[in-house]
């Protein structure tokens, strides 16, 4: 009689009926699953994994649940079927391979780990880590591998064990958990009846399901209990060395749940030595390559996509967008005399560190690491580490713009574009990030408009009002001339260019490039052709705190700022 059978079917209308409303297999509880594969009708498949990515694998190629062997997850972490990784060891691998799958996993519990008690603390823990349930082996902890030694294999006393399997079954937090309780009295060598005896114990226990173990290379002990054993729970077997037996003849006879307990670690085990020792004998990597899976398999296993995807709803625009940054630093810078005999005027030390070192820590205080510097004069003393260095080397003839073109492939992104000679306070960076518009100079209204000295000078749609709440103000005109009441400001030598900005400033380079005027371009030419296009140029307002370095006489206001 099969006495689970009122069980089975009644399990079997449950998922009819939630095949019907079209409830996902991932949308039921992990414990539910594994108790529908132990009690429904059909003979079910597990098959081994020892770690989130075989775990992964097992649920890819199709399989209803994981053996999370004990000797898979011991040979992996390079020990022995003996115990010897602690039992929280092994829930955390438990851990990762739930987390990385959908499908139920069946711990194998050894011997529970300890008596009762330790097995209440398992059960619990398991159901808090997402397993489907356990399996608990009928020996003494530390027990050795059933294959291994059959004189070493004394099993537990049947009422310690049936205690364990109550304490196990009154501890688990969710009803579907299931606990399966191996009867290893065929590989202790004990016979059919002291196999029959045990499982009737644990049955009465309450164990969900009997595993059956065997040693033989056929099936023969297996199936004189299963004939005796008559369906009287679900039954779950381990053919490892059985493996000859036809699969039809498991399902002839009732048997609810096969697992394939070791294949994965078997077949990895396989293959690293293969490609260890074809690597180890070639001393390159040419025969290897395609006997495995490209570095791409490995991020499509990892599920890459889904962080690439989520960067776009979490991360901050400017992570997303990550910002480079073009330092224009080709001059000499002639009027500062021997001071830049053998040094490009942005190689200037001012106190400690050169004019460069401040930009770039300004920079890399804001995560820009990307940072190209156009140098001209003596390029070779641009040494800082991690700047991509190009070369104007037309520097002597040509103005700003003809050294931006040598930069002309970095503005494909967010890009802030940056004179070499100037000192500033690392906040001004943060104007120019931080504001969305396509185009934005950074422009300083301190300006002593009685002065003839030219620079370059910016009339725009409002005054400075020094107010965070006053109106947004844009470039009108900006002309290289000497100051007046027109102006709003001095353009100081900061520019942001959106990747929109950064392509028509491509275009724009591109367009020029072959017109004789190109070499006299400067940054100011490229605002203005902005204008001209009528898109908008922001302006950001700042009051001093800059310094560009000329001549002589602004090193002593540099040394004080
Ligand atoms: C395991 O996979 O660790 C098992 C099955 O316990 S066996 O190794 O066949 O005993
Ligand atoms: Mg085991």
């Amino acid at each position: 009689m099969r006495r689970f059978h009122t069980f089975k079917l009644a399990s079997v209308a449950v998922l009819r009926a939630e095949d019907n409303n079209r409830i996902k297999k991932s949308e039921m509880r992990k414990t539910t699953q594994l108790r529908q594969l132990i009690e429904n009708d059909q003979l079910e498949f597990i098959m081994e994994a020892h770690d989130g990515l075989s775990a992964k694998i097992v649920e890819e190629a199709g399989f209803k649940g994981i053996w999370g062997s004990g000797l898979g997850i011991s040979a992996s972490l390079g020990v022995r079927d003996n115990n010897e990784a602690s039992w929280t060891q092994v829930l955390d691998v438990v851990e990762f391979m739930s987390d990385a799958t959908s499908i139920p996993i069946l711990l194998d519990g050894d011997t529970g780990y300890g008596n009762f008690n330790n097995m209440r603390r398992l059960v619990k823990k398991l159901c808090q880590r997402g397993a489907g349930g356990v399996c608990i082996e009928d020996k003494i902890f530390p027990k050795t591998n059933s294959f291994l030694r059959g004189d070493k294999q004394p099993l537990a006393n049947i009422d310690e064990f049936s205690g364990k399997i109550k304490a196990g079954k009154d501890s688990q937090l969710d009803d579907d958990f299931v606990i399966v309780a191996r009867v290893e009295a065929f590989i202790a060598g004990w016979g059919l009846k002291a196999a029959l005896e045990r499982a009737e114990a644990y049955r009465q226990a309450g164990a969900d399901a009997i595993l059956m173990h065997s040693k033989l290379n056929n099936s023969s002990e297996i199936f004189s209990f299963l004939k005796e054993w008559d369906n009287r729970s679900p039954v779950v077997l381990v053919p490892t060395k059985y493996y000859t037996t036809p699969t039809d003849d498991f399902r002839r006879k009732n048997v609810s749940l096969v697992i394939w307990a070791n294949h994965l670690i078997r077949g990895s085990i396989a293959k690293m030595q293969e490609v260890a020792g074809q690597i180890h004998a070639d001393e390159n990597l040419l025969t290897v390559e395609d006997m495995i899976v490209p570095v791409k398999e490995i991020f499509r296993l990892q599920d890459d996509q889904e962080i690439a995807d989520a960067e776009k709803r979490y991360l901050s625009q400017q992570a997303k967008n990550p910002i480079k940054a073009v330092v224009l630093a080709a001059t000499r810078g002639k009027l500062l005399g021997h001071l830049t005999g053998d040094i490009p005027k942005t190689m200037l030390k001012i106190g400690k560190k050169s004019i460069l070192e401040r930009t770039v820590s300004h920079l890399n205080e804001y995560e820009i690491k990307n940072i190209t510097v156009v140098a001209g004069y003596k390029a070779e003393a641009i040494n800082l580490p991690n700047l991509n260095v190009v070369v104007n080397e037309q520097y002597e003839e040509t103005g700003q713009m003809s050294s931006l073109a040598a930069a002309v492939d970095q503005l494909d992104q967010s890009t802030l574009i940056i004179f070499g000679d100037i000192l500033f306070k690392k906040y001004i960076l943060q104007f120019a990030i931080e504001d969305p518009e396509d185009v934005v100079i950074v422009v300083d209204s301190k300006v002593d408009r009685s002065s003839t000295v030219e620079s370059d000078f910016v009339v725009a749609t409002q005054p400075d009002h020094q107010s965070y709440f006053a109106e947004e103000s844009y470039a009108d005109k900006i002309a290289f001339t000497a100051a007046d009441d027109s102006h709003s400001g001095e353009f100081i030598g900061v520019m942001k260019l959106s990747p929109k900005a950064g392509k028509q400033a491509q275009a724009f380079i591109e367009q020029q490039q072959e017109s004789p005027e190109f070499g006299k371009l400067d940054i100011r030419d490229l605002i203005d052709h902005f204008i001209q296009q009528g898109t908008k140029v922001k302006v950001q307002y700042i009051s001093g705190h800059w310094v560009d370095v000329n001549q002589i006489s602004d090193l002593t206001i540099a040394n004080e700022f």
